[in-house]
This record gives structure tokens, sequence and C-alpha cells, in this order.
């Protein structure tokens, strides 16, 4: 099994809701196990300013699916709930799921950059992160999580209501 981290992100068609149901089909997954859920959080949107605000979060899986199987399976995913590839880039979308981490892998294939090309200076990502994953945690170019954190400000960030479950 790897540890695994996945965020989620959504600001069409009752975005709270879209993550919800994200996460428990996560949790079905085979050969997978949902071990942590961060807090839920509105977040302004990156990229084109007039669509509406985010609801973001990060969940920690250990799997013992391959990554390319593990990206399959989250784009069925995205796609049973609505999801519609548009050329714009950053626009709205109902449900986008992101393999941030895998494990220590560094992944460079056509298909699949790991880890994510621009977690590292998103506060949607890095605050959800930082409540269910180790402060020391390491990433491919040398920086903690922590590090990160200090150069990255809490802005355009609300935490909603409830709370990290670990499973
Ligand atoms: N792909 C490559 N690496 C990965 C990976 N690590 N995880 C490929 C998932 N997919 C990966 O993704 C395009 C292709 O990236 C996939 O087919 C996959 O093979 P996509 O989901 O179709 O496109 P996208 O998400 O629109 O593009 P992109 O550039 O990944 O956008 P981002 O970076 O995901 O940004 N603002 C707020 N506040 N909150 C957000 O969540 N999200 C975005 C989307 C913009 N602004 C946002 C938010
Ligand atoms: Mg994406």
């Amino acid at each position: 099994m790897e540890r695994v981290y996945v965020g989620l992100g959504s600001n069409l068609a009752e975005p709270l809701q879209q993550l919800k149901a994200a996460l428990a089909a996560i949790a079905e997954l085979p050969d997978t196990r949902l071990a942590a859920t961060s807090s839920f959080y509105a977040s302004d949107p990156l990229g084109p300013p007039e669509q509406p605000r985010y609801v973001n979060a990060v969940a920690a899986l250990d799997t013992a699916l391959q990554p390319l199987q593990l990206l399959d399976a989250l784009q069925r995913i995205e796609l049973e709930q609505g999801r519609v590839r548009k050329a714009e880039r950053w626009g709205p979308r109902t449900l986008d799921l992101d393999i941030l981490l895998f494990g220590s892998r560094l992944i460079a294939e056509e298909r699949l950059s790991v880890p994510h090309y621009h977690m590292h200076a998103r506060p949607f990502v890095l605050y959800p992160l930082a409540e269910i994953a180790p402060a020391d945690l390491r990433l491919a170019d040398g920086r903690t999580l922590s590090e990160l954190l200090q150069a990255c400000p809490f802005a355009g960030l609300e935490r909603l209501g409830n709370d990290v479950t670990a499973r």
C-alpha cells in the first residue's frame, strides 16, 4: 500500500455535495482505503475571476493501485459526476480530482505528472493537506510542507465548519 493525497475541487452544481459524493466513491475504490479527509474550504477561484467560488478538500488514501489505475478510477468518478472537459483553462467544473502526491514517487508521464505541478503554491491545497499530513512531509524538491505553508498566505480561503475525519 502507498499513501496518496488527492485534491478535490468543485464550483458548480452544489460543490459541497459534489465533494461528499466523490469521497464516498473514493472510499469504494478497490484495493484502496480512505484514511483521512480534511475539512472543506471555500476558496476564491484561481484562473478566470468571473466564476463561482470553489469548495476544496484533500483526502489521504492508502492504495495498492498503480498510479495510472488510480488516475483512471478518479477520472471515472469525475465523469460520473457530470464533469465536462472544456477548452477554457482553469474554468468552472463540477468535480476535479487531482493526484497531489503518490508515496514519494516522481511521475512524469503524458497523462500524469506527480507531484501535481502547481500544488506548492495553492493555499486551497496546502492548508487542507496540512490538516491530514505530517508537517515534515517532503516534496520532491526537498521542501517540507511547513516551509511551503510559510510561503503561502491563507488568502481567499475560508474553512467551513466540519472537522477532519480520520478513519
Ligand atoms: N494530469 C496530469 N497530472 C495529473 C495529476 N497529478 N492528477 C492530467 C490528475 N490529473 C493529472 O486535467 C487535465 C489532464 O491532466 C488529465 O486528463 C490528466 O491526464 P483536467 O482535470 O481535465 O483539467 P484541469 O483540471 O482543468 O487542468 P489543470 O491544469 O489540472 O487545472 P488544475 O490545476 O486542476 O486547476 N481555484 C480554486 N479556488 N480551487 C480549485 O480547485 N482548480 C482549478 C483547476 C482552477 N482554479 C481553482 C481550482
Ligand atoms: Mg485536474
